[in-house]
This record gives C-alpha cells, structure tokens and sequence, in this order.
C-alpha cells in the first residue's frame, strides 16, 4: 500500500475509537460460534483471504434507457475510475481485483498502467470485450449482431476486438477474456436461430484460438436486452454447449441478474460446476428482470444458497474449481463506492456463513432425508449475524471498521467533485 487515496491516520482514528465495541462483539459470537463447533479465527482468515472483483465501469453512475444522472466528482477516464477502485479496496479489503473493458478503458501505453494499478496495491482480473455497441470510426456496425452476425466483415471485426482484449490483457496481467454479446432478435423471423449459433460458435472459436494457454475464456449468458425476442447465449443451457464446443479453456459465467424470474441459479451453479465448466460470476441482484441491483439488496438468501453450493464445490473439486468472482451491478442512484463496499460486505458475509453451515450434519440429514434437520441446519448458517468477523478481518488488513463512517469523513467524492472535470456519459452506461 503504497499509494492510498484515504488518509491512513483517518482510517486508524475511526478504527481506534470502534475496536473495543467490536472486540466484544467478536469474542461473543466466538462463544457463540463455539459452542457450534466452529472456530471463528478460522472463518475470518477464510474471509481474509476471500477476493471479489470489482468492474471499472461500475465505478461511474450507470443510467437506464431512459437517463443517466452523473454524480459530481465520478471518473471520467481508467486512471481516475482506478483511484476510486483504490479506495473501496483500502477501505474494505477483499476487492483487489479490478475488471477493465475495451475499448472503455484504452491508454496509450499497458505497462504504465498496470504499473498505476500496481501502486495501489490492485491488480487487472479479467478483460471485458465490447461487440454490443458502435465506436467512433468503426467500419463495420453491429445494430444487427457481432460474432453472429450474418455479414462476414461484421464478424471478423468482432473476433478482431476480442484478440486485441487478449493482447492488450496480457500486457496488463490477467488471465481471463469475458465475452458477452448482445446478438439476438427483436422480431419473429428476424434470424434462423440456428444458424445464428452456429455463426457464433465459428466465430468464437477464431478468439478461443488466440487464448494463451494459462488463459480461460468466460461466456456470459444472458436472458434478453438488448434483444428482446431471442438472445444468442440466452441461458446456461447455450452457455454451456458453447463453452463445450470451443474447448477445455472455456467456461461459463453466471451472471445473477440474467435468469428468468424465480429460476434456481444455485442449482445451475451445481449443474456447470459438474461440468467442470463454472468460471466465474458476476454478482448483482434483480427484484423484476435484469435491473442490476446492489447484491444482496433484495434476495441475500439466493446469494447464500449460491456460496453454499460453492463451498460444496470447494470442497468436492471434480473437474476442477477455480471460478473468478467479480460485481456487475449498476449504481443510479448511490455513490458507487459506496455501493461497491456494501456489496463487497455482504458478498463475503454470504460466503462466511456458507462457510461455517456444519457440513457433516447436513450431508448425514440429506442421505437420511431428515428434512426439516437439513434446512434448518442451512438456515443455522444463514442466521449468523457474521458482521463482526468482517469488521475484524478488515481491521487486521488495514481496512476500516465503519468504512462508510470512514469514507463520509474523508470528504474524498467532495474532492474529486473540485478535481475531476464534469461528467457526460462517464464511464459507461452499464
Ligand atoms: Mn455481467
């Protein structure tokens, strides 16, 4: 830590004046924990070493169809998007991580910025391409697809892109290409829908080519928008047969918010994960569709139900285990550092107590089909108030307490406002 955009003496102050109340909550819940069987120390070095991360375009004000309103002081270039990164993982310390997008994030020069990065004690997770709108000068137009687009030229742009991704990833140290595309229909007719398929599984396989070999490549599927008929990679069941077809490299990426309504994305995490084909999630939450929410903010059950299968995962790797975490999620109407630090917060809340369900009596009640002993040793875990384990992993990372008592105090977006140049479109609306 190197270069920290909050005041170290800021942080310690507030830490100082809360550790004693947190001390206490900590020794009870320990207690508490205990008597469960459960070593609480060991749960918080479980969350210490746990890592989400966060997306650069998440840290501007995202916008729906209908408007964006900008937040004074909010990064308008990677540089400033990558000091506010340094602040929510200052604070919060499980966000290392940061996912960039191209062409949203393009400098001149990669090492320098991997360097910056660096500085902050942050580092490149995996790239994102952009097949899913137009940019200034492009030749070919994507209104009607990218990578399954019927036009030769359109397509060849796109894997042309997403092979820059992979170059200019490698420059900046990361290991992952995620590629979402918007391709699909808007009416009846509009395209065969197997032949669309198979003009993007030819023209993925032209990218999956240029993947190094310690590389994975992540398709992310999702339901509808901008197609509102039929999307190409609209669920797990496209995902996967692309992900199988293209090669052992590549993998499925789940997204919370684009499932149908009411669907159990923890039994797709159980299903891809037999597949040997989970790689990676992005967290968020939906109350109706896609709508991008904090995660956790409206179903922190279903984000539970997830770790659990995860640490069901963890625990029985298969074909392997090893899935990227990232937030995806859309800030209207929130400072999106703020945002982030809650959400970072209860992402790894779920996975703490996901962490501590008694997994032996939960198993001996599942083979027994003694089911009211196994959901409710499920909802044991998920009962746990785990917030002081939080507060004290952050505290011995460094972090803060009360981030958000920190972050208020440190007047930081206040600054920024007076630093940063105004906002138009910002960092992108997501
Ligand atoms: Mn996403």
């Amino acid at each position: 830590m190197t270069n920290m955009p909050i005041s170290a003496e800021l942080v310690a102050e507030h830490n100082a004046a809360s550790r004693d109340a947190l001390s206490d909550e900590y020794d009870s819940l320990g207690r508490k924990l205990g008597r469960r069987g459960i070593a609480i120390d060991a749960i918080k070095e479980k969350v210490k070493s746990f890592g989400v991360a966060v997306p650069s375009w998440g840290t501007g004000r995202g916008g729906t169809r209908f408007a964006k309103f900008p937040l004074a002081g909010e990064p308008t270039n990677i540089h400033e998007k990558l000091e506010d990164c340094a602040v929510i993982h200052q604070l919060g310390r499980s966000t290392p991580g940061v996912s960039p997008h191209f062409p949203w994030d393009c400098v001149d020069d990669y090492t320098a910025l991997r360097e910056e990065a660096n500085a902050y004690g942050l580092v490149f997770d995996a790239v994102n391409s952009n097949t899913f709108q137009d940019q200034p000068g492009q030749a070919h137009t994507y209104a009607t697809g990218s990578l399954s687009s019927t036009v030769e030229a359109t397509r060849q742009q796109a894997i042309d892109h997403n092979v820059e991704c992979i170059e200019i990833g490698k420059q900046i140290g990361s290991k992952a290409l995620t590629v979402w595309v918007g391709d699909g229909t808007n009416f009846p007719g509009q395209q065969d829908l197997g032949r669309s398929f198979d003009r993007y599984l030819a023209a993925a396989s032209q990218v999956y080519s240029a993947l190094p070999g310690d590389w994975k490549m992540m398709l992310e599927h999702k339901m509808f928008e901008p197609a509102f008929y039929s999307s190409v990679i609209s669920d797990w069941g496209s995902s996967l047969m692309a992900a199988q077809q293209l090669g052992d490299q590549c993998k499925c990426l789940v997204d919370l918010g684009h499932h149908a309504p009411n669907v159990n994305i923890e039994q797709i995490v159980a299903r891809l994960h037999h597949a040997g084909k989970l790689g990676g999630f992005h967290f968020n939450d939906s109350k109706y569709g896609d709508d991008d929410l904090d995660s956790g903010s409206i179903n922190p059950h279903q984000l539970f139900l997830v770790f659990n299968e995860l640490i069901e995962a963890e625990l029985s790797p298969g074909k392997g285990f090893d899935p990227s975490y990232m937030i995806d999620q859309s800030h209207n109407v929130t400072d999106p550092i703020e945002s982030m630090l809650s959400s970072a917060e209860t992402i790894a809340g779920c996975y703490a107590r996901a962490a501590m369900v008694d997994r032996d009596a939960l198993h001996a009640a599942q083979d027994g089909n003694d089911v009211m002993l196994a959901f409710r040793t499920l909802r044991t875990a998920y009962e746990t108030d785990v917030t002081p384990i939080l507060a004290m992993a952050r505290d011995e990372l460094g972090g803060a307490i009360d981030w958000l008592g920190v972050y208020r105090s440190s007047k930081y977006r206040d600054r920024k406002a007076q630093e940063r140049k105004a906002v138009g479109l910002g960092a992108g609306i997501v």
